[in-house]
């Protein structure tokens, strides 16, 4: 039975909307995995270092029948294709990050992966875009997404096409 996984989908280096759209391109093209869909493009400020540019941001979601590791290394290998330099300051500037979000309801803490990932409940430019891609979407611990989007500031996030405007 195929998995549902949500990936976020990051750029701040190299026309960051282009690098999105070829990330969303590639992510349709991946072995034993169907495209479901994909959010809007978002603007968000930097976290971490705050002298770099601004990211787009964007959520997917696809299921799949490659176990968590495997679609793991077939993100990574996209990133590289799009030009990912590894090994920078921690959190800095990047023409593509694909993090896996969740992966169905597993937990999963190896030392290659992490999920649900780490940062996903205090993030606004992963929890706006996953919840128009999955209003519905509880989490395991019972926890229901709309109820986190709704308390969550939008930490000055933007629509790319709607500047002003969040959601
Ligand atoms: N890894 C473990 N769990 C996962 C997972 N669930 N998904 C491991 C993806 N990778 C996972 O990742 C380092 C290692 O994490 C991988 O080798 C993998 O085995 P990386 O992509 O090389 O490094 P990174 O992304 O710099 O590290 P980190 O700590 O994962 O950063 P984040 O959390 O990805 O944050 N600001 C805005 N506005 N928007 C952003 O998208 N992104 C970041 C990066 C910082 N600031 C941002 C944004
Ligand atoms: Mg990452």
């Amino acid at each position: 039975m195929p998995v549902r996984a949500y990936i976020g989908l990051g750029s701040n280096q190299q026309n960051p909307p282009l690098q999105i759209h070829n990330a969303l391109a590639a992510l349709k093209q991946i072995r034993r995995t169907v495209f479901v869909g994909h959010s809007r493009l978002y603007r968000s400020r930097p976290m971490g270092p705050v002298d770099q540019p601004d990211f787009v941001n964007a959520v997917a979601a696809v299921d799949t029948c490659l176990d968590a590791h495997t679609l793991l290394s077939e993100l990574q290998s996209i990133e590289d294709r799009q030009g990912r330099v590894r090994g920078g300051v921690r959190w800095g500037p990047r023409t593509l990050d694909l993090d896996l979000l969740l992966f169905g309801d597993e937990q999963i803490a190896t030392d290659k992966l992490t999920v649900p990932h780490p940062g996903l409940l205090q993030r606004s430019f992963v929890l706006y875009p996953l919840y128009e891609v999955a209003p519905d979407l509880r989490f395991k611990e019972g926890k229901l997404l709309a109820e986190l989007v709704k308390d969550h500031p939008d930490g000055e996030l933007e629509l790319l096409d709607n500047p002003g405007k969040r959601r």
